[in-house]
């Protein structure tokens, strides 16, 4: 009896250990981010951006403006920039390790957004 016992308490820890371990679903930490930032009417919108030092961030840039005035994006603290296609998505891949205010713009300088880095 005291055996039996025994085995439906292994049995029952057993379970138990299963049940944490499979049938419950793992939780993924997530410091990867994609912010879309829309190009129209002189503006990025958002701006400013916010986002903590270290994470990874792409901005995904979404030219809406076909005036040639929105055709790149600068960021000239990093020596980044990209051509953007009219109503097509650009993924810029951004380094966030170093703190502070940083400015993008249009080749002209009209369209101007800030990436803050906290
Ligand atoms: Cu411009």
């Amino acid at each position: 009896m005291i055996l039996l016992t025994n085995i439906i308490g292994l049995l029952l820890f057993v379970f138990v250990i299963w049940w944490f371990w499979f049938s419950t679903p793992r939780v993924q930490k997530v410091d990867s981010k994609i912010i879309d930032v829309i190009v129209d009417n002189g503006v990025y919108t958002p701006s400013p951006i916010e986002v903590k030092q270290g994470q990874e961030l792409t901005l995904r840039f979404i030219r809406k403006d076909a005036s040639p005035c929105a055709e790149k994006v600068i960021f000239e603290k990093w020596n980044l920039s990209a051509d953007l296609p009219v109503e097509q998505a650009t993924e810029i891949k951004i380094p966030t390790e170093e703190k502070g205010e940083f400015i993008f713009t249009c080749q002209m300088q009209m369209y101007r957004g800030i990436l803050k880095v906290i």
